[in-house]
């Protein structure tokens, strides 16, 4: 444990699981970065609000620098923290309630979000439509699922997703869903692109351009999706917003040991990867969000409709 001696164990196993990649999708990583948050407050031994609170923020700490590029997970533990703040309880056993409370509500949100996303989403796939996805999306699973259980007979096209092979995960699930499923390299993505008839992916990030951020690769995709003239669609929820992009900055890309591609590399040779990349507005067709499919341009306009406190307090 080292330096972070005395913080909570379940965040340190939770966060480590998130670097590597034991929890991996945006969705998968906050849920369970609330979840430690929640058992953090939960097993806290502090009597003083003000002690409870500083557990707080050295469990957030700890959380924040699992993975780089994870906005979700970061609104969500600023949403909790914030709460905590402002509320006027001082007494830590009831502030450990009302943590709990909190934290039920917003996974109740991300489930509802979920659902419509799924709803929305799963209506532009028709019987027999052929459907690209890239990578490992829990929301893209979740809406080709409902499509099948809509009765909707179609088939999906999954790339494998290099240097980790997600893409595995994704044909696992869709496979155990009775979805009829094909496995491509990642670079096959434009051999394919003329017999598939939308492509949708997830998303770690949106920004304040309505640019999305989603596994490496996914620019590529968007590219090959726009010269084919195939619609490329964004599910995601609107809480992956990403805040400090509204402030001027980049969000941050996670660039991920080089071990991942190369275990044994000869000496000498650089290896680069990062882990996600940035799509442009212009390459997308839609994001389905739980607003319903809407246009990436008038993303900060529904951020700051919807979820104003994504901007407090940055
Ligand atoms: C996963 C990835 C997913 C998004 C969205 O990358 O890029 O498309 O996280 O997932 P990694 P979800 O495997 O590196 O985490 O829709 O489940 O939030």
């Amino acid at each position: 444990m080292g330096e972070n001696a005395g913080l909570n164990e379940f965040v340190l196993e939770t966060a480590e699981k998130i670097s590597h990649l034991e929890i991996q999708g945006a969705r998968n990583v906050a849920i369970a970065a609330i979840n430690a948050i929640k058992q953090a407050a939960k097993r806290s031994k502090t009597k003083q609000k003000d002690a409870f609170l500083n557990e707080l923020m050295d469990a957030k700490a700890v959380l924040f620098v699992s993975r780089a590029t994870e906005p979700l997970m970061r609104n969500a533990i600023r949403y909790i923290i914030q709460a905590v703040k402002s509320s006027n309880k001082t007494n830590v056993t009831e502030l450990k309630d009302f943590v709990s409370q909190v934290t039920t509500l917003f996974l109740e949100r991300l489930e509802r979000s979920k659902d419509k996303i799924s709803s929305f989403g799963s209506k532009r796939i028709s019987n027999n439509s052929r459907v690209l996805t890239h990578c490992h999306s829990s929301t893209v699973t979740n809406l080709l699922r409902k499509a099948k259980l809509d009765g909707r007979k179609f088939e999906v096209i999954c790339t494998e997703s290099r240097p980790v092979f997600q893409g595995r995960l994704t044909a696992k699930e869709l496979l155990d869903s009775g979805i009829k499923t094909t496995m491509i390299v990642d670079s096959a993505v434009r051999h394919f692109m003329n017999e598939v008839d939308f492509v949708v992916v997830g998303a770690d990030a949106i920004t304040s351009e309505g640019n999305i951020i989603n596994k490496i690769g996914t620019s590529m995709v968007a590219l090959a999706a726009k010269e084919a003239r195939t619609p490329f669609y964004v599910a995601t929820e609107l809480l992956k917003f990403d805040p400090v992009t509204v402030l001027g900055d980049f969000g941050k890309i996670e660039e991920r040991n080089p071990k991942e591609i190369w275990n044994n590399p000869p000496h000498g040779l650089i290896v680069r990867n990062p882990a996600f990349d940035v799509t442009r507005r212009n390459f997308i067709h839609g994001i389905i969000c739980e607003e319903g499919i809407m246009p990436p341009h008038s993303i900060s306009e529904l951020i700051n409709r919807k979820y104003p406190w994504i901007l407090e307090k940055i």
